[in-house]
């Protein structure tokens, strides 16, 4: 593959290289180091979920595109191509029950193979599975008889355990836990069931783990959430512990969020340990990165880049992750386009030069502090990202190269045109 790569890379070279030099001769006037940025970029890694490369359903139904994995091998497989072209999916993150390795080392050598390592795991404990005693119809973790809370996090526990015989470090836990009608649940008693739940599993982590507690404000509940924002999720990791963080999933806030000041003051209190990218119009819509709000991504980019290199709190690196589903797209056509959305973003952010906007700030120059992060935004940094790709021995134009080497048409012979994979 790389050689074929390499072949349509060759007829774009001319151009990247022009329009590379083009925009480094104006950053350079600007004093930027681009060749660090294009390093920083090319380092950069995002986990691709095992649950993103079938066709996602709604509730209205699924359209199949053909060529689905329909097992964990050929999920690798399908996060192996996404990683040539881009170089920057070296990671995957699998979904337990829907993704079980049987064979660990002969899985964990797959991945090896394609460069890529296991991030954090994801247990489910959102629906019921065909063998488990007690249902999760009145929650999980959550849930007022404590045989069904000890169930689901016996089920977390698990899922550890499988992510330690792949290499995984961490742990996800989103939970749909809450209630459809005022009156159906004791928030208070919800909350403090859950508290005791986490601490169990966080008490059953390796001491080298992390977990991740991810928020949501509504759904599948549509009156409440038991983590319903960042700040139950931030007093729920506090509670736990030191390698207890709040994860941030862009589609889990209510319309016009602030996600940006989340980010930051989280980043300030070293407690930001996730993030997964996803965009949305009206709620948890799960589309394309960067596809309608990207100014709103760059400002959480400029966020976090502020954050990890001012980090007197000492947050970790965090895990970062694509968590979108492809409802119309082949997946993994919409997995490129996130990742270049997301690669775009991060270069702008690494544009903004931080020294100048605080004396802006000191200075309350309000008009020239706005200047200075549009300028930044408005700045065409794709030569970047291309440069970065190529660095990695990736492809420059990605969704290109994926249409120009036919990959559907043959993950499609190879599959056949009714594989399904396993998610939602
Ligand atoms: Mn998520």
């Amino acid at each position: 593959m790389k050689a074929q790569i390499n072949d349509v890379n060759a007829r774009h070279l001319q151009t990247h290289q022009d329009d590379l030099n083009y925009l480094a001769n104006k950053l350079s006037k600007r004093n930027v180091d681009v060749e660090s940025i294009v390093d920083t970029l090319s380092a950069f890694q995002v986990a691709i979920p095992s649950w993103a490369l079938g066709a996602g359903g709604t509730r209205f139904g699924r359209f199949a595109f053909g060529g689905a994995p329909a097992t964990l091998e050929q999920k690798i497989g399908d996060v192996g191509i996404l990683h040539a072209l881009t170089g920057s999916a070296g990671a995957i993150s699998l979904h337990i029950p829907w993704d079980v390795p049987e064979d660990p080392s002969a899985i964990k050598e797959l991945a090896a193979s394609k460069g890529l390592i296991f991030d954090a795991v994801n247990s489910n404990t959102f629906q019921d599975q065909s063998d488990q005693e007690h249902s999760y119809r009145y929650g999980s973790l959550c849930h007022e008889d404590k045989a069904v809370r000890q169930q689901a996090v016996d089920h977390n526990i698990e899922v550890i355990k499988h992510g330690v015989s792949l290499g995984s470090k961490s742990i996800t836990v989103w939970l749909s836990d809450g209630s459809n009608f005022p009156g159906q649940l004791n928030f208070r008693r919800a909350l403090q069931n859950t508290q005791e739940s986490l601490h169990a599993i966080y008490a059953a982590m390796p001491s080298d783990w992390k977990i991740f507690i991810e928020y949501k404000p509504y759904e599948p509940n549509f009156y409440s959430t038991v983590i319903q924002d960042w700040g139950t999720s931030f007093l729920l990791a506090n509670e736990c512990g030191d390698r207890a963080f709040t994860l941030v999933d862009l589609g889990h806030h209510l319309p016009n969020t602030n996600i940006e000041q989340i980010v930051s003051t989280l980043m300030s209190k070293g407690k930001l340990g996730g993030f997964h990218f996803n965009d949305s119009k009206y709620g948890d819509d799960d589309l394309t990165v960067g596809c309608i709000k990207p100014y709103q991504l760059f400002l959480i980019f400029n966020e976090l880049v502020f954050g990890m290199a001012n980090n007197e709190a000492g947050n970790p690196d965090l895990a970062w992750m694509i968590d979108a589903s492809h409802n119309i797209k082949d997946p993994l056509e919409d997995l490129i386009q996130s990742l270049e959305a997301i690669m775009i973003a991060y270069a702008k952010a690494l544009l903004v030069d931080q020294d100048a906007l605080k004396a802006l700030q000191l200075g309350h120059d309000t008009a020239g502090a706005q200047q200075l992060l549009q300028d930044a935004f408005r700045t065409d940094v794709r030569p970047l990202v291309e440069a970065a790709m190529l660095k990695s021995g990736a492809a420059i134009r990605p969704l290109d190269t994926y249409r120009q080497l036919d990959i559907r048409a043959s993950l499609i012979e190879e599959r056949g045109v009714d594989s399904m994979a396993t998610g939602l």
